[in-house]
């Protein structure tokens, strides 16, 4: 990492993994670097630990559901002051919303709802560093090969 750059979580949710070949080359548009990426599967304990700030809120169940549903694409992306700069990128958490006040970001472009919204991404450093180390170090508790072997043969 150079002085000036940081680096943030970013994840693209089961419903885009389709077509993410149009969101990466919107993502590597913007200038971030991909330091790590991974298509993975999140289980469903594993997703509940990552959402927990969310515990108690009624889309909890639906959010944690959805992310183990399928596929994910991980990435940890660089760039300066990366966090904002991909939540800036990424647009606001409704896409209808993104549409109308940020149409040229992921959500705006690539969203359908406030729970199939294409992407996520940290809120802070510190959230980053929780959710890059919850995904990339835990590789065992969540990774199965035998899923991606199935994603390619559809
Ligand atoms: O940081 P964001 O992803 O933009 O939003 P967040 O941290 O407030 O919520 C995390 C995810 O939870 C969000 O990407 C989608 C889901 N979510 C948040 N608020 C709602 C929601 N899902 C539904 N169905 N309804 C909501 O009001």
């Amino acid at each position: 990492l150079t002085r000036k750059s940081e680096r943030t979580y970013a994840m693209l949710k089961p419903e885009v993994i389709p077509k993410m070949g149009n969101i990466l080359s919107f993502i590597e548009g913007k200038g971030f670097k991909f330091n790590r990426m991974m298509l993975t599967k999140i289980s469903a304990t594993r997703a509940a630990e990552f959402y927990k700030e969310h515990l108690g809120r009624p889309f909890y169940e639906k959010l944690v559901n959805y992310i183990s549903s399928g596929p994910v694409l991980a990435m940890e992306l660089l760039a300066p002051s990366a966090v904002r700069y991909w939540r800036v990128n990424l647009g606001p958490t409704d896409p209808a919303v993104a549409r109308s006040d940020a149409p040229n970001t992921v959500r705006g472009l690539f969203g359908t709802d406030t729970t199939y919204n294409a992407a996520h991404g940290s809120d802070s450093p510190e959230a980053a560093a929780r959710e890059l180390n919850l995904i990339f170090n835990n590789l065992s508790s969540h990774y199965e090969p035998s899923y991606i072997k199935t994603l390619c043969l559809v």
